[in-house]
């Protein structure tokens, strides 16, 4: 049976598993989320056999994110890590100037690569990514630390009664902070864990834009709500980085946000595993806001879910 709790699951480990983690230290950082792995070199997980990474995904699902501080990781063995969890990806919609990889993508302070806004990555395609695999190649002396918050934890401690709404929503997502507002998913406002069956509060103030069962004011108001409460200290973690450390997190049940408070060059490369199916806790029992009446100013409000609907029915029309 799935289990949920607030710090993800754990999950059955198998004899195998057992025995490919015995030397590991495991730390938790922080009551909600998050922990270091140390005694092991992940070059050898990379290349080795599955035990080794079936024993990386259940420390991954039971914390979250986890973090490899002091590892040497070259480019091909971290694409060859992320190959072995699924089908890794570069960056849909930002160039890559840095690195002839194009399976990695990279994030360089100086060019303007800082994620200091909440998020969850590539959550405006259909299928997001599943899991992120960062190497944190240059790190600045102080600050640019990442914070990530449990989305299991954040849904939890919802009321009741706002959880009864959320799980009915919907919300459209886009790639506006890319300059792509053309780019567009919804998905459900809570989703539903594939591997451990916790649910999940899956709206982030850089990517979702919009309620699509409610009027716009509505709409801003409540995502508002939402995505403010994700950032409630109590939920997160707050990692403060050193050179060569690898850093994996479940983009199916965390956001994350870099403080933006450093100097000088700080420079990650991601791989990312895509292909995720984001279920959710129950279909939708409302249809999506169409706004009534007469075209009028307020019109703008409504105008892109207008464009989603009308792509999507023009989709499934020519299907
Ligand atoms: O720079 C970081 O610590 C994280 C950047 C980020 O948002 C990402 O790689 O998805
Ligand atoms: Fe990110």
């Amino acid at each position: 049976m799935k289990r949920s709790n607030q710090r993800g699951a754990p999950r059955d480990k198998g004899r195998d598993t057992m025995s490919a983690q015995s030397n590991w230290q495991v730390r938790r950082l922080a009551g909600s989320l998050g922990a270091e792995i140390t005694g092991l070199d992940l070059n050898e997980i990379a290349a080795g056999d599955e035990a080794g990474i079936e024993a990386v995904m259940a420390q991954l699902l039971e914390h979250q994110v986890i973090f490899f501080p002091g590892q040497k990781m070259d480019i091909d063995s971290h694409v060859a890590l992320g190959k072995r969890f699924g089908r890794v990806e570069s960056h849909p919609n930002l160039k890559n100037p840095f690195t002839q990889h194009n399976e990695v993508f990279e994030l360089a302070a100086t060019q303007g690569g800082v994620a200091d806004e909440w998020h969850t990555d590539i959550t405006f395609e259909d299928q997001p990514s599943i899991m992120s695999i960062l190497h944190m190649v240059t790190c600045p002396e102080f600050g640019g630390d990442t914070m990530w918050t449990n989305l299991n934890q954040a849904y939890q401690e919802l009321s009741p009664p706002m959880q009864a709404l959320c799980d009915g929503l919907t919300a459209l997502h886009d790639a506006h902070p890319h300059n792509r507002e053309d780019i567009m998913a919804v998905h459900p406002v809570v989703r539903v864990h594939p591997e451990t069956g916790a649910k999940a509060l899956y709206v982030n103030e850089h990517f979702t834009r919009r309620l699509v069962e409610m009027n716009a004011t509505e709409s801003k108001v409540v995502l508002d709500y939402l995505t403010s409460w994700v950032k409630n200290p109590r939920f997160t973690v707050r990692y403060h980085w050193t050179p060569g450390t690898i850093a994996i997190w479940d983009n199916r049940c965390t956001q994350h946000f870099v403080l933006n408070d450093f100097e000088g060059e700080r420079i990650i490369q991601r791989v990312t595993v895509m292909g995720d199916v984001v279920e959710p806790a129950q279909p939708s029992p409302w249809e999506s806001w169409v706004r009534p009446g007469r075209l009028s100013a307020t019109t703008r409000l409504d105008r892109q879910l207008n464009r989603y609907m009308k792509n999507k029915s023009a989709e499934s029309a020519e299907s």
